[in-house]
């Protein structure tokens, strides 16, 4: 009997973990410049990608460079990296690599962003509250590998940790989805527009995560 108990209480704190929560009408908000605060995202399927898509909607009044979303494998800290190098510029690293992009911006407006990649060409399109910047490529031919560590908040330099504060996100983040395939223009609209579709390796709407040090889950004061 104490054995089919043990069991029971098992598999429910098992299903508490990965039981996925809607996250539509919610922000993460990261409140305060720290070392550690973060937000561990677990993918919903383990595959290397050929193409992807990331969007996110991102409030923040930092002018220093800092991490949007940190996708790190054991050989590559850097493997996926949605990175704010400075005002006025988003840098993508894929493999290592890195990429810029040049964007006229405003720190009073939540900024959503899409960044996509197919490895056929190695194009990456970023989308800035839904005008495409001027398209470059990289690592073309490459697959983002599997088994990775996902991470809102710090900047990986190595597997899940090497943190530095000021690589941190300060503010406030939310819609975060990313498929395995390259977003079409008019869906990208959609989603800046505030429609929902599900996500096939990230989805907001069905969310495994884990927070780790002071976030903070709040409803959205900003559309
Ligand atoms: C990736 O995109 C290319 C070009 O759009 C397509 O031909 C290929 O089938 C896609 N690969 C996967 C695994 O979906
Ligand atoms: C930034 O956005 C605010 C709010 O919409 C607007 O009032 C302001 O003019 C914008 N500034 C620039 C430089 O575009
Ligand atoms: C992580 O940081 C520590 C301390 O700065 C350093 O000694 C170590 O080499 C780093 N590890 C990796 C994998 O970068
Ligand atoms: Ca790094």
């Amino acid at each position: 009997m104490e054995r089919i108990l043990t069991g029971i209480l098992v598999f429910y704190s098992l299903l508490g973990t990965i039981a996925p929560t809607d996250m539509r009408s919610k922000v993460l908000v990261f409140p305060k410049e720290t070392s550690d605060a973060h937000v561990l995202l677990i993918p919903q399927i383990e595959k290397s990608l050929e193409n992807f898509t990331i969007c996110l909607r991102a409030y923040t009044d930092l002018t220093r460079h800092y991490s949007l979303f940190s996708y790190a494998t054991r050989s590559k800290d850097n493997e996926l990296l949605l990175y704010k190098s400075q005002t006025g510029e988003y840098n993508l690293f894929i493999g290592n690599e890195k990429i810029s992009f040049k964007v006229i911006d405003n720190l009073s407006l939540p900024v959503h962003i899409c960044a996509s990649w197919e490895s056929v060409s190695g194009i990456v399109e970023m989308w800035i509250n839904n005008k495409p910047l001027v398209r470059k490529g990289l690592k073309k031919g490459y697959l983002v590998k599997a088994e990775a560590k996902i991470i809102l908040g710090q900047e990986q330099d190595s597997f899940g940790g090497n943190f530095s504060q000021k690589q941190s996100f300060v503010g406030e983040i939310g819609d975060v989805n990313m498929w395995d395939y390259v977003l079409s223009p008019s869906h990208i609209h959609s989603l800046y527009n505030g429609e929902t579709y599900s996500a096939n390796i990230l989805d907001w709407g069905a969310l495994n995560y884990e927070i780790k040090g002071y976030v903070v889950i709040k409803s959205p004061l900003w559309p």
